[in-house]
């Protein structure tokens, strides 16, 4: 079995047919050619100049962001390719509802198209029965999209009281209960405020309208801390009265080793909030009951594996290290003992070295890091080269990567749409089989991600 390290990497090509791509409405002739200083030059063309977008990890946009549209159409765009050498360039600041590319990549050529934009640093979408999706805003918006892509202008609210906005904390995921047909329950992750700590929770309701009711708080990390930084905030049901909540250390190492602290583990409940009997450290003196595994740095993504019906998590490393995991019982997934990651800047070795007897190893490492964030394994139909493999938003890399599984090992990766939606931070597979990404902008968009010609 091959180490994480050996694994090859495939970087897919980038190329744009020639042919113009114009929604309809749009006049043709209108379009203005960005320039090339302009990350928004390149696939998506632009027709109007918006606001250029904040830098990666910045607060606040860098000019007069129109912020909480009522809905995403309000700028006209044209859409065109210019040709391969541009099409290859960044064009994190498409916006355009409507706007696609063609981008090819080793299995498919594929239709990427912007469904909706004016979402304020969105980060996770859940797919609804009648075909709308809820989707989350960082800053503490609920929000329905239709299935084309419509922004429903009005938010849904009751959401608990202490959502808060903190760094990289604020709303984080939604999910619903497996049983949502029949008891439309919404479950939240979201970065909780007490005083002036903050600390990752989650909470459920019933979605009835525009209101979540009945909300309750299930579980709350703790102790809550200051800062902004990593609060992991995936909610995964595991189809069998289980609910598995992401978290991470607060950037504060040891506490990813500290069962007397939830930080830095994967917590499981029941699907009410209680602890399971069988969780691994109900009997340890001292340990949150709630911990299921240890040793996670930060964990912004996590899906059920389809095929064996665990837990699969990937987690950011420090400067590098950034792995996916099968999460089990009790396991210690190391951070910050065992490491592939350096140091910022300075590049020193952390914790003891990369692997150890009782540290559960990455099934996938990178090194450098992609900054992973959101997950989701493909079993749909309509892209059927990707079957069996598991998708990975990146926010660094500013692409999606593809895993080409076979069990636990990772047979292969591929790189995909490398700058053509800017920083990713989730993905998710529809129920009709396509693929939805979300970037983590200031003006951030839902994309769709279908085969081209069918
Ligand atoms: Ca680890």
């Amino acid at each position: 079995m091959p180490s994480p390290k050996d694994v090859s990497v495939t970087q897919g090509s980038c190329q744009v047919p020639l042919s113009l791509a114009v929604r309809s409405g749009d006049a043709p002739g209108s379009a203005s050619v960005p320039p090339a200083t302009d990350r928004g030059a390149g696939v998506f063309k632009r027709t109007r100049r918006l606001p250029s977008q904040r830098a990666p990890g910045g607060r606040g946009a860098a000019g007069p962001m129109k912020r909480h549209r009522p809905n995403g159409r309000t700028h006209g765009f044209g859409v065109c390719a210019i040709g391969a050498v541009l099409a290859c360039a960044s064009v994190a600041n498409a916006t355009t509802p409507g706007a696609y590319t063609i981008q090819h990549t080793e299995s498919h050529a594929v239709r990427v198209t912007i469904l909706t934009d004016g979402l304020e640093h969105p980060w996770s979408l859940a797919f609804l029965p009648d075909g709308r999706m809820l989707v989350t805003e960082r800053p503490g918006r609920l929000r329905y999209v239709g299935a084309d892509g419509t922004l429903d202008p009005t938010l849904i609210d009751g959401l608990p009281a202490t959502v808060a906005e903190a760094g990289q904390g604020g709303l984080h995921d939604v999910a619903l209960h497996p049983d949502f047909g029949r008891n439309r329950l919404v479950y939240i992750a979201y970065a909780g405020k007490k005083g002036r700590r903050y600390g990752t929770e989650l909470a459920r309701g019933r979605l009835d309208g525009h209101r979540l009711e009945d909300v309750e708080v299930l579980f709350r990390a703790l102790p809550k801390s200051h800062g902004g930084r990593h609060f992991g905030g995936r909610v995964v049901f595991d189809g069998k009265g289980h609910v598995f909540l992401t978290l991470g250390d607060r950037g504060d190492r040891p506490r990813a080793q500290d069962l007397g602290d939830h930080a830095g583990s994967v917590i499981r409940l029941a699907e009410d909030g209680g602890v399971p009997a069988d969780n691994p450290f109900v009997s340890v003196p001292g340990a949150r009951p709630e911990i299921f595994s240890l040793g996670n740095r930060n964990v912004q993504g996590a899906a059920l594996n389809p095929w064996t019906g665990e837990l699969w998590t990937h987690e950011h490393g420090p400067q590098g290290g950034d792995e996916v995991n099968v999460i089990r019982a009790g396991a210690n997934y190391g951070w910050p003992v065992i490491t592939y990651g350096k140091n910022y800047g300075i590049g020193t070795t952390i914790g003891e070295g990369t692997h150890r007897d009782d540290v559960a190893s990455p099934v996938h490492q990178w090194t450098p890091s992609i900054a992973p964030s959101g997950m989701a394994f493909y079993d749909g139909d309509r892209f059927p080269g990707w079957r069996g493999s598991l998708l990975v938003g990146a926010l660094k890399f500013r692409l999606l990567v593809r895993l080409e599984l076979a069990g636990e090992r990772v047979l292969r990766e591929e790189r995909m749409f490398e700058d053509v939606l800017g920083r990713i931070r989730d993905v998710r597979v529809g129920p009709d089989g396509l693929v939805y990404i979300l970037n983590d902008h200031p003006n951030g968009v839902i994309a769709r991600l279908e085969p081209e010609g069918g």
